[in-house]
């Protein structure tokens, strides 16, 4: 048996009946709080309607006992605890779900929610844990702006996967989305932007999910949208860097704006996370990067919060116990000679500075490591969703589609081969996460067919480091297509490794 559950538990037997759901209602009895929450995924989701019961007439029985230790044959899941690390471990013995916290029982229950089939309740004995704590999933809404129920089919989707992070990649240099008090210049009325209740709300829609937002103030590359609202931030560099630029220690208007913004974010969400950004900052002097980073990386620490960075902020020492670097550069990335030798005008004089990101990258993690810092997995090879699929789609009328969307620097790849990457199980690691970048994203069915069906393929890995022969994999994934039409995302890639014809 292969019913359609993703990601698969670490251990589960099937047995081969199933219960018959009165009216296709599933009746749980548990605390109502989360019944509730379980509820409202199951109608998004799946349309199956959830009701609280009591034991006599429930199809399900919920058992949140703090005394209850998982499955040791599950292995303890890696990573920090970083306050999503709430114990997502659970069992399930046919109709009974144990775990010692509402968030494991949470997931238990997203199991049996996509065990529901016509016929009823598939039963099966499982005993399940994460292999990793973080398990997320970037989102480049400063390319492509998501509104926020947009945003709230993803959070259902990422619940539906046993995903437990959201992060928001809100500034770039094509737009700034966060609405800043005293800079209406960033946000122009008309362009897509987010209020601080727009994003308190959506973290509180998460939380329901058991899912934390990560909001993310991208800084002090990557803010061409910053220079060109207030150019007085560049100080001198402006005229010099036409389609670069960054914010510049020295420039005391420019450390301000970044005080101010990194205060916001940590004003936006409870949880202890922010990102500060960090990445790619190609026209910096590295010594004028590093102390940039270090006084972002002082202003969260200063708010009570942990900052999460890009991998190359590494560089500046400043990560502490507790805080998160997210590595993106995939041994792959390096650009080569004819590249280098190539680059475009306003790079031209920063070939070093673009050597020096990727030949320094081997060091990065284990200097962060030994800092006391964790690292959050998302090397491009697998986890970037802006790679083109090397396999076609079983619809012809997505064949233009892979002419135009994805990044036209990355080799495209099967999703069946994307499932076969390992990672080294060094200590250390926060866990892993996707990242859709939006440069060529139009709309929301572009969206779905760079995310589907490849996200619950990552979701897989990050969960489950058993490989099954990948038929049965593409299989149970298949079987989700009407969820993803329901949430919205009926855009999504036929790939053939999933679809076949
Ligand atoms: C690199 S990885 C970026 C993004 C791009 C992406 C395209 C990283 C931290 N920065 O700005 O959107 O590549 O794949």
């Amino acid at each position: 048996m292969n019913p359609p559950v993703v990601p698969v538990p670490q251990r589960i037997t099937w047995t081969a009946t199933a219960r018959h759901l009165e009216g296709g209602v599933l009746r749980v009895c548990g605390p109502s709080p989360l019944v509730d929450r379980v509820a409202d995924l199951a109608a998004r989701c799946a349309g199956v309607k959830v009701l609280l019961a009591g034991p006599d007439d429930a199809d399900v029985l919920v058992d949140v006992d703090p005394s209850w230790r998982p499955d040791p044959a599950c292995g303890v899941p890696a990573g920090l605890d970083p306050g999503l690390g709430d114990d997502e471990c659970f069992e399930i013995d046919r109709r009974t779900v144990r775990a010692a916290t509402e968030a494991g029982a949470y997931r238990a229950l997203t199991v049996l929610l996509q065990a529901v089939t016509p016929d009823g309740l598939l039963l099966c004995t499982a005993a399940d844990a994460p292999a990793l704590r973080w398990r997320g999933l970037t989102l480049d809404v400063a390319r492509h702006f998501l509104t926020v129920a947009e945003l709230e089919s993803i959070v259902d989707l990422l619940a539906w996967y046993r995903l437990n992070v959201l992060h928001l990649h809100l500034t770039d240099n094509q737009a700034w989305r966060l609405e800043m008090p005293g800079r209406p210049a960033l946000t122009p009325a008309g362009s897509g932007s987010y209020t601080a209740a727009d994003i308190a709300g959506l973290a509180e829609y998460a939380r329901r999910r058991h899912i934390t937002l990560l909001p993310e103030i991208d800084m002090p590359g990557h803010v061409r949208a910053v220079l060109t609202a207030y150019p007085g931030l560049a100080g001198e560099q402006a005229a010099a860097l036409p389609g670069l630029g960054h914010l510049r220690p020295g420039v005391p208007a420019a450390v301000e704006f970044a005080e101010e913004a990194v205060d916001l974010l940590c004003s936006l969400v409870p949880t202890p996370y922010v990102h500060v950004g960090g990445d790619e900052a190609f026209s910096m002097d590295p010594r004028e990067y590093a102390a940039f980073v270090r006084l972002l990386h002082r202003r969260v620490h200063a708010n009570g919060k942990r900052p999460v960075a890009w991998q190359e902020a590494s560089r500046a020492r400043s990560f502490t116990a507790g805080d998160v670097l997210q590595q993106w550069i995939s041994p792959g990335d390096a650009p080569g000679p004819e590249v280098l030798d190539r680059l475009p005008p306003e790079y031209a004089g920063f070939r070093d500075v673009l050597a020096a990101t990727f030949d320094e990258a081997p060091q990065d993690l284990p200097r962060t490591i030994a800092d006391g810092a964790s690292v959050l997995l998302s090397p491009s090879y697998p986890f970037y969703l802006d790679r083109r699929y090397a396999e076609p789609s079983a619809d012809a009328s997505q064949e233009a589609l892979m002419s135009r969307l994805g990044h036209a620097g990355y080799p495209a790849e099967r999703t069946s081969v994307l499932y076969d990457w390992v990672w080294d199980d060094v200590p250390g690691i926060a866990g892993a996460q996707a990242a859709l970048w939006a440069e060529t994203i139009d709309d929301f069915a572009d969206l779905a067919a760079l995310l589907l069906p490849r996200l619950p393929v990552l979701a897989e890995l990050m969960w489950n480091r058993q490989r099954q022969p990948w038929p049965r994999v593409a299989a149970r994934i298949a079987a989700h297509a009407r969820v993803w039409n329901r949430l919205g995302l009926s855009g999504y890639y036929r790939s053939v490794d999933v679809f076949p014809e």
